[in-house]
């Protein structure tokens, strides 16, 4: 196959696939090679231009595909074959279509000649493209090896539009091996990136004396700022006013910022800010089920909701206004021409007093993060899965950078955290960054629960010398479901584990591994762990406490209660 980067009339389909990649802003992806698209591979083999990742699983092609592209703000690609190779990348479509996230699944279908009929063909999945089509934001079929550049140019514009999320591009694989006609061959340009209406006047004036008018702002900010983090961060600094984050906006300020009020999902100090409160400045945040205590928490009387897309955010808390455009130019032209004011609110003695709090809750949890945080650099990046110490994360981590803090918000999966520093990883070697020593380290956080789920990528991290550090949590149980059941019926069930011994598992393949039984050797052991060049696994044997059980997160009062027989 000719080079991908020729530009002959004729060129094939997978070369077509390549090309427009890369025309397209898409310079790196993850996958596994598959009779079907090994074509594509051939092409990749000869496009060093084009980082590759070779992983063990497409569930991790999709999750590394979305921190890649979280913390890069570069949209990666997903290769994936008919059939099962597409149907495991579902879930992390899921994530990615939830938070906002640009992937591109390139994927193949069964060949263009067999799709008249139906049964037996290798891979064959009835309406493969519907089902995964809901979970995009673009999906297009090919319907003939010429439909390919533009396909991959019409999934650019989402991608690298106002309101990403995954797109989906499906070809019949034997168009991969198709010569194009010269004219659909000649490189066409990726369509333009959709740009965003401007608002009318009169939307934005009115939201102006709203503002000008409130006497005791507080502003949210989530994942879904964008470019408009500056703007936004001045809008919050002419009013003075609190700024909190969503759990996947972590990081939107640093937490060191006299502004900054922490995460929302820890409830409790932020209800009570919430109360003091006449208006909430909701940007480019989705307020969810998980941050806000089950829907619970109370609103101010008005709510400013600014937002790229009028669908982003959903309609479970509703908006006095809503500014629906491009967030940037709204908070510009909101922050023009104020006047400063004096803040309303004692953030010291705020901060001052959640610190005291939580500290007298003596939870291991809380220290552990603290200690982490410590031995860590600002623009060091944390990954989580979702066990007991990553829910006391996203409360109370404190984040200083964007992009540092990669939750998976948008599914709530399990099994996220490894595939997803496998991404921020090769992130970080696509762009030349150190990654030995001191200057950028990327933390794993997880249970044994959810690791199960895709620790076969221990093997990824040793293949292409990703020197990621797991932080593995190990109660030997699904521990934070034992204690919903615990509160819930009084007993647990089927929430107990049998674990492979883990050090010598991540040893076996390759990994350098330690035990540790107490909050004291974790301390002690950090910094070798944090420090020793290479990926590494720090297992933590200890029984962590749910922020709900000791009262750090206020528990939700619309949970079921049952009483135990
Ligand atoms: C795909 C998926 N399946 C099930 C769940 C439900 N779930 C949430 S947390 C959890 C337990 C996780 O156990 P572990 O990773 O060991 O963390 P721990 O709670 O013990 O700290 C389960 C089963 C989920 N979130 N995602
Ligand atoms: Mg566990």
């Amino acid at each position: 196959m000719a080079s991908a980067s020729s530009q002959s009339a004729s060129i094939l389909g997978a070369q077509a696939v390549v090309e427009a990649l890369l025309r397209s802003g898409v310079h790196a992806g993850f996958g596994i090679p598959s009779i079907h698209n090994i074509a594509i591979y051939e092409c990749l083999r000869q496009t060093p231009r084009f980082s590759h990742f070779v992983v063990r699983h497409e569930q991790t092609a999709g999750y590394a595909a979305d921190a890649f592209a979280r913390y890069s703000g570069k949209p990666a690609a997903i290769f994936a074959s008919t059939g099962p190779g597409n149907l495991f990348t579902l879930v992390p479509l899921l994530e990615s279509l939830q938070s906002g996230v640009p992937v591109l699944l390139v994927g193949t279908n069964i060949a263009s000649a067999l799709q008249s009929g139906h049964g037996g063909a290798l891979h064959e999945t009835p309406q493969q493209f519907d089902i995964i089509r809901p979970l995009t934001r673009f999906a297009r079929r090919v319907m003939s090896p010429d439909e390919i550049p533009a396909a991959i140019a019409g999934a650019a514009a989402v991608l690298n539009g106002p309101n990403p999320g995954p797109a989906f591009i499906e070809i019949p694989h034997d168009f991969l091996y198709a010569p194009l006609t010269a004219s659909a061959a000649v490189s066409k340009k990726a369509d333009a990136v959709a740009s965003i209406a401007s608002l009318s006047p009169a939307p934005l004036a009115s939201a102006a004396r709203m503002l000008e008018q409130s006497k005791r702002p507080v502003m949210v900010l989530g994942s879904g700022l964008g470019q408009g983090r500056e703007p936004a961060l001045k809008v919050a600094e002419w009013l003075q006013a609190p700024v909190l984050t969503t759990t996947s906006g972590k990081g939107m300020i640093a937490d060191d910022h006299p502004l900054c009020a922490g995460s929302i999902s820890r409830l409790g100090a932020v209800q009570d800010l919430l109360e003091q409160a006449d208006l909430l400045i909701s940007v480019g945040a989705k307020l969810t089920e998980f941050d806000t205590g089950r829907y619970l928490l109370k609103l101010p009387a008005q709510h400013l909701q600014i937002v790229s897309d009028a669908n982003y955010p959903g309609d479970r808390f509703p908006a006095t206004q809503q500014l629906a455009g491009d967030i940037a130019a709204i908070c510009g032209e909101l922050a023009e021409g104020a006047k400063s004011r004096s803040g309303w609110f004692d953030m010291a003695a705020f901060r001052g007093q959640e610190q005291q709090r939580l500290q007298s809750l003596k939870s291991d949890a809380f220290t552990a993060l603290g200690l982490l945080r410590g031995a860590l650099h600002r623009e060091d990046v944390v990954v989580n899965d979702q066990s007991i110490l990553n829910y006391w994360a996203s409360a109370f981590f404190p984040v200083m950078e964007r992009n540092t803090f990669l939750y998976p918000s948008g599914s709530g999966t399990l099994g996220y955290a490894l595939p997803a520093a496998v991404g921020v990883a090769c992130a970080m070697q696509a762009a030349g960054l150190n990654l030995v020593g001191k200057q950028q380290r990327i933390v794993c956080i997880a249970g044994d629960g959810g690791f199960q789920y895709t620790l076969h990528e221990l093997a990824t991290l040793v293949q292409h010398n990703l020197p990621v550090k797991i932080l593995l949590v190990n109660d030997e149980s699904y521990g934070v479901i034992g204690f919903l059941q615990r509160s819930y019926f009084g007993q647990t069930h089927e929430v107990a584990l049998k674990n492979p011994d883990f050090c010598k598992l991540a040893e076996s393949y390759g990994l350098r591994a330690q035990r540790v039984n107490s909050v004291a050797e974790l301390e002690k052991h950090m910094p070798e762990w944090l420090d020793h060049p290479g990926p590494g696994l720090l297992e933590w044997r200890t029984t962590l406490q749910a922020p709900w059980e000791v009262g750090a997160i206020p528990r939700p009062t619309n949970m079921p209660q049952v009483s135990p027989k």
